[in-house]
């Protein structure tokens, strides 16, 4: 990077600093840019490294979101106050994603921005690679808060996102002989310019101890609670600007540190180690990410993190709500709390334990508000990962709060048995407390009956939820269940992530799908226009350049553009099925190798995603995959014909080429097992079509591009229970199928693996004798579809107008439309207008 001779800052008159601080043009932007780097990072130019320049940007771009910001909570102060609504998104997980290009995109100084650094010799590209993104998240579910933050500030819809400040976020994945290494997150290593600290605003809180009840000064039977522990919450706060819009709202994530006060009655006493561990022990609860797809059971320190944040959350809100001057009771009049899957669940107890035990509340009326506030979504319907806690670790954790669910449950299995008179057995099923063998804390339970509303994300899923999951709640409580379907936002997923689609659509349609999805409807006129398909694969072949670029630089792989890209990038699971892809692909490199002169689309298969660390079998997929491609890649019979590579680290930031650059999209779970499912969205969104069973909201997807311009295929969730049901034997399958068997065989007998026959044998085997997830039944439907797929891909302008429409078609799937469905149907919460 060019370096300019040293330029001090110009300490400008206090009119011209506001204007340097706030001002969009380039100008404006350059000054302000140089004064940060000199003011808040103390460097000249001459000495700055990449990440000063990085961060003196930051703040140059943060004090523009800070003025809008600023401006929000003064209207708060004033003139709406008394109506206005919060949203409170109660989540544990947040991918914000780095934030700088999303925040130029927002304030609409994208372009006045590069060209104030070109103007001092810098590029802006190469600043935005130096951000370190927050991986606070494991995968969907996170990102999913993150898009809907952003389409709340775009709606103009006051809102916080609650949530847990991570030391270390999920780990960084780097593949070393084909296994996954996790390698410790250092997103705040260089510093993050983006949050402010606000220690005035800190809140306490209690874990551990016993309880004890008393009478207050009124005779009053009373609990109070005494702790082993307390523990300090600080918010650190992020802004979230919304896309050109007036209001900012704010990301407060929780970060925990030592009470002080707490340090020094050890240190009175002479035990200074001991008030270090103390400190020690605080500090720990916000140091890492958990992985949401390991056997959880156990971990206690999961469980404090979740009460932490929930806990100086609800306070928080408890606060606000002072500050408008309402009054505790009008809680719900102000806040709509809702629960991002069973984490935050615990809000249900806490809740009650603030308006009983410190408010001195009455139960009932206390029990009103509660459910008022709360809402709960749903996420999974995976058995194992619903959240259950052994009920002794969750007393020694929460003590009062085991009894406040005791109490809540008692109330509510009175209702259950009045409605279903002597049926212990629908009691024992709905009951919070599973008592099967050793007993637990259903949290789902809790989340359900504890809120006003209860959604899942999909319309299959919210469903089955109601036929199964949460089956005798439904029958209790229609009325209380809602599907919301997914959204992602379409300025960090198209706008952000693919410059070039964006300005084409724009060109056409003008730039109002930006905020209105719906209009890229528009775009089906210019579906068989043939100079706006080729302009439309230029677009995707220059994504594609760019994403092979990638590869190569950190797999050394290397891949032809003009190949089909053929995509799966999610978290790794064995009911996301990477191994059926796997299936395809050495179905294919044996048909090349018995056939060498076929005739075959060439195909790039490229994988990315993280397993849970823990989680066995999904480590050792990420290993076959890297030995499949050795093995194919480095096979001269079918050089130019196949290609596999797993790009390393998935995140949000890969993401942003990955999605674009797709032709075909892999959405192959087990029907009945993916809720919803997101990166389906940011695939079509970016003109690839999908290939994908009947699950989640591909189903959806289908529905609004048109069955014919979507790959189908496998068995639908009531086959798939119909077959279990009747008795599943996937060897019949392997049995009857010649390419199965040959693909199997070649797994199990080390055929990618050379060195050590027996590797994958454990998969082989858990796939013969179970196959849980039923990839043997579905495999000659998803081969057959694979080859439709290819021989489609063969005639690019066919191609280009399946692309153009899938396109065209989702405007559904913006999180700008899962938001309205959340206000009206769920939260009661209000865009507020500014006049323009
Ligand atoms: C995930 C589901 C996805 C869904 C996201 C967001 C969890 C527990 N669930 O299918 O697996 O898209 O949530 O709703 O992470």
């Amino acid at each position: 990077m060019k370096k300019r001779t040293i330029r001090e800052p110009q300490i400008t008159q206090h009119a011209r600093h506001e204007h340097i601080r706030t001002g969009l043009n380039h100008e404006a932007i350059a000054q302000s840019f140089l004064d940060s780097l000199y003011f808040i990072q103390g460097r000249t130019q001459s000495l700055a490294t990449r990440n000063d320049l990085y961060m003196a940007l930051a703040y140059a771009v943060r004090d523009r979101l800070l003025s809008l910001w600023l401006m929000d909570a003064r209207a708060l102060e004033n003139d709406i106050r008394a109506d206005i609504k919060f949203v409170s998104y109660l989540s544990a997980e947040f991918l914000p994603g780095p934030h700088l290009g999303n925040n130029l995109i927002n304030l609409g100084i994208y372009e006045e921005t590069s060209k104030a650094l070109r103007g001092l010799g810098y590029d802006l590209e190469e600043l935005l690679g130096q951000e370190e993104e927050p991986g606070l998240g494991n995968g969907g579910l996170g990102r999913l808060a993150s898009c809907f933050m952003d389409s709340l500030s775009t709606l103009h819809v006051p809102a916080i996102g609650y949530g847990i400040r991570y030391e270390f976020g999920i780990f960084d994945q780097e593949i070393r002989d084909g296994w996954q290494v996790e390698i410790t997150d250092k997103w705040l290593g260089f510093g993050n310019p983006w949050e402010i600290h606000r220690p005035e605003l800190s809140q306490s809180v209690n874990l551990g101890g016993r309880t004890e009840p008393y009478y207050d000064e009124h005779g009053k039977y009373r609990v109070r609670w005494l702790p082993a522990k307390v523990v300090k919450g600080v918010p650190c706060d992020t802004p979230i600007l919304g896309y050109k819009s007036k209001i900012c709202n704010t990301l407060r994530l929780w970060k925990a540190e030592a009470i002080e006060s707490f340090d020094f009655k050890d240190f009175n006493v002479g035990d200074y180690y001991a008030a270090v561990n103390e400190k020690v022990f605080s500090e720990t609860i916000t140091k890492v990410l958990y992985p949401n797809d390991e056997p959880e059971i156990g971990k206690k320190l999961r469980l404090a993190q979740q009460y932490f944040f929930v806990s100086c959350s609800l306070k928080d809100m408890l606060r606000i709500n002072r500050l408008l001057g309402s009054r505790i009771e009008n809680l719900s009049r102000h806040f709509a709390a809702q629960l991002n899957d069973t984490h935050p669940s615990v809000a249900v107890a806490e809740l009650m334990r603030l308006l009983v035990d410190e408010h001195n509340m009455e139960w009932e009326k206390a029990w009103q508000i509660t459910h008022d506030t709360l809402g709960y979504t749903n996420h999974t319907l995976l058995p194992e990962a619903l959240e259950k806690w052994p009920l002794n670790l969750f007393r020694s954790i929460l003590p009062r709060h085991i009894e406040i669910i005791y109490e809540i449950n008692r109330r509510f299995l009175d209702e259950v048995r009045l409605r279903y008179p002597a049926n212990d057995e629908k009691a024992a099923r709905l009951s919070i407390i599973d008592e099967t063998n050793e007993k637990y804390v259903r949290m789902a339970h809790l989340a359900t009956i504890g809120s006003h509303a209860v959604n899942g994300v999909a319309e299959l899923h919210s469903e089955l939820l109601k036929r199964d999951v949460l089956r005798d709640f439904y029958e209790l409580w229609p009325a209380k269940f809602h599907n919301i379907t997914n959204g992602v936002t379409p300025r960090r997923w198209i706008l952000l992530s693919n410059p070039g689609l964006s300005s084409l659509i724009t060109e056409k349609i003008g730039e109002r799908w930006i905020k209105h999805l719906e209009d890229l409807r528009k775009l089906e006129l210019l579906a068989d226009d043939a100079h706006f398909g080729d302009k439309w694969r230029l677009v995707k072949r220059d994504n594609k350049s760019a994403l092979a670029t990638i590869i190569k630089e950190r797999t050394g792989t290397v891949i032809d553009p003009d190949s089909m890209f053929d995509i799966q990038v999610k978290r790794i699971h064995e009911y996301k099925r990477q191994h059926l892809k796997i299936f395809h692909i050495i179905t294919l490199y044996n048909r090349i190798k018995r056939d060498p002169d076929m005739e075959i689309a060439p195909r790039s298969f490229i994988f990315g995603g993280k397993a849970a660390p823990g989680y066995f079998m999904a480590k050792l997929i990420i290993k076959l995959i890297n030995c499949v491609g050795e093995v194919v890649n480095n096979d001269p019979d079918v050089r130019g014909r196949l290609k596999v590579a797993f790009l390393p680290d998935f995140n949000v930031q890969t993401g942003h080429l990955v999605y674009p650059a797709a032709d075909l999209s892999e959405q192959i779970s087990t029907a009945g097992k993916e809720a919803s499912g997101t990166g389906n969205m940011k695939f079509s969104m970016n003109g690839a079509l999908t290939i994908g069973t009947l699950d989640g909201a591909n189903i959806e997807i289908r529905q609004e591009v048109g069955a014919e311009n979507f790959f189908l295929f496998g068995l639908t969730t009531e086959e798939v229970f119909d077959m279990k049901a009747r008795g599943y034997n996937p060897r019949e399958y392997y049995e009857s199928s010649a390419s199965l068997r040959e693909v199997i065989d070649q797994i199990n007998l080390g055929y990618f693996s050379k060195e050590d026959k027996k590797l994958f044998k454990p998969l082989a085997d858990s796939l013969l004798d179970r196959d849980e997830y039923m990839l043997l039944a579905d495999y000659q439907s998803y081969i057959d579809c694979q080859d439709e797929a290819g021989k489609a891909f063969l005639d690019g302008k066919k191609w280009t107008h399946m692309s153009i429409l899938n396109v065209a078609r989702m405007g559904k799937f913006s999180s700008d439309r899962s938001i309205r469905e959340y206000c009206e149907k769920i939260w009661d919460a209000k865009q507020i207008r500014y006049d323009e």
